[in-house]
């Protein structure tokens, strides 16, 4: 099989990227190694920027979107017993959408299917080979027969335990990581929301959020112990210590119910630079994670591909010079922005979460932020910026 673009992952990033090159006339391939039912089965983000909802609606795949998704003006911030919301719209002018991550890629899979675009599904063994020349191959199995695309460029959108970035000579790579001493645990039950928007709490029993799906749906998490396992947590365990962390006039009407899923998420902050080399590019969290606090991953994941399917479009539809230089300087531009959510994540994280290791004096500079934020219009207005999310350069 020969293609222009090879892309290996059918998670947002992939399909994003397909249906963005599909309506630049650029044609492409996605292979996934789990099955359409795995990918829908993960549950992880809520959060849309107004970005990345741009790039939803120029593949074409906004409409359900745009009827179902929740727009949130404003999120709350609690803290030794004191509220403060932070007002979007008033601060920066700009919204976010809760719409789930399940729900962006349901849309984008049945998109791909109307516009007769393919993706392989359930493939093994896959590869990427020859990058660094001007023939480069994925490689893959399918119900035990070998197949090979033979393609002008490969993208890596396989995630952080994919084989694209796996498969770059370490000596080309630079990677930072940090390893947070905390995951969290999270719960999707079919029970109202607490409250009408995002609640972020710093409580002495560890951070907790309060995140919906929709009216009927709630997504809550509480930070638990990187040892703690899932099933150690009953839904009664859960929804007891939800509610203690929750503030008390909250907790008062939290309605609770049985589980549809349930796990827990390490936290962790990774950047691996470059994010291309010769004809294999990075995108998504393949290059990078942030921790879950900011809400960035699958916006960091949408922002990507839209600098990349926009660099494709360049290369295929001129002869000029200047193809190239959407292709040559996206590593660049995606990691400038990759960079400054990663502090944005890093720093949120930072100021919600308990690290005893941190002893008295880092929890008086918790408060002593969080104080400041509660009273300075300057302060929460950098929260908002950075929450709806920064332009794509
Ligand atoms: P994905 O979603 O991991 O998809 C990668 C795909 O590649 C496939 N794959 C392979 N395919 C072929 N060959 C191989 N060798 C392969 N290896 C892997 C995988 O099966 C998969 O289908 O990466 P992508 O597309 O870059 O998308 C990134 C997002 O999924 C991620 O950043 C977000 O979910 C992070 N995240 C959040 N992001 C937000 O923007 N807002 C949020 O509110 C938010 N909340 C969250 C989150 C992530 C969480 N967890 C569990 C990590 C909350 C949680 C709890
Ligand atoms: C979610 O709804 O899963 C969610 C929302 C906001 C975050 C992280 C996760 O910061």
């Amino acid at each position: 099989m020969r293609t222009q673009v090879a892309i290996v992952g059918a998670g947002p990033a992939g399909l994003l990227l397909g249906a963005l090159l599909h309506r630049h006339g650029v044609d492409n391939l996605i292979v996934e190694q789990r099955s359409p039912a795995y990918v829908l089965g993960r549950i992880r983000a809520g959060v849309l920027e107004q970005v990345t909802v741009g790039l939803l609606e120029e593949a074409g795949v906004a409409a359900r979107l745009h009827a179902e998704g929740l727009p949130h003006e404003g999120f709350d911030l609690c803290f030794a017993g004191q509220r403060h919301r932070i007002d979007l719209q008033r601060l920066v002018g700009k919204h976010v959408t809760v719409y789930g991550q399940t729900e962006v890629t349901r849309d984008l899979m049945e998109h791909r299917t109307a516009i007769g675009r393919s993706t392989v599904y359930e493939a093994q063994d896959v590869a990427v080979h020859d990058f660094d020349g001007e023939q480069p191959r994925v490689s893959y199995r399918l119900g035990g027969q070998a197949h090979e695309i033979q393609a002008d460029f490969i993208v890596g959108c396989d995630g952080f335990h994919g084989v694209s970035r796996a498969s770059v000579p370490a000596a080309a790579l630079k990677t930072y990581e940090k390893i947070y001493p905390f995951g969290w645990l999270g719960v999707l039950a079919d029970v109202p929301p607490v409250a009408h928007e995002l609640i972020y709490g710093n409580t002495e029993r560890g951070f907790m959020l309060a995140s919906m799906r929709s009216a009927t749906r709630s997504r809550y998490y509480v930070q638990c112990s990187l040892d703690d396992k899932v099933e150690n947590w009953s839904d009664e365990a859960f929804w007891d210590e939800f509610r203690r962390r929750l503030p008390a006039e909250d907790a008062a009407r939290l309605v609770t119910g049985p589980s549809l899923e349930k796990s827990i998420a390490p936290l962790r902050s990774f950047v691996a630079e470059p994010m291309r080399f010769g004809r294999l590019f990075l995108a998504g969290d393949a290059a990078h994670i942030v921790p879950p606090t900011g809400a960035k991953g699958l916006n960091l994941a949408a922002g990507d591909v839209g600098l990349l399917s926009r660099a494709f479009a360049e290369f295929y539809a001129g002869s000029h010079g200047s193809r190239h230089v959407g292709i040559d300087t996206y590593s660049q531009r995606a990691l400038a922005r990759v960079w400054k959510a990663e502090r944005f994540s890093w720093w949120f994280t930072s100021l919600m979460h308990q690290f005893p290791e941190n002893g008295e004096f880092g929890a008086r500079m918790q408060l002593a932020e969080l104080e400041y934020m509660f009273t300075s219009e300057a302060a929460q207005r950098a929260v908002a910026e950075n929450y709806v999310g920064l332009p794509l350069a």
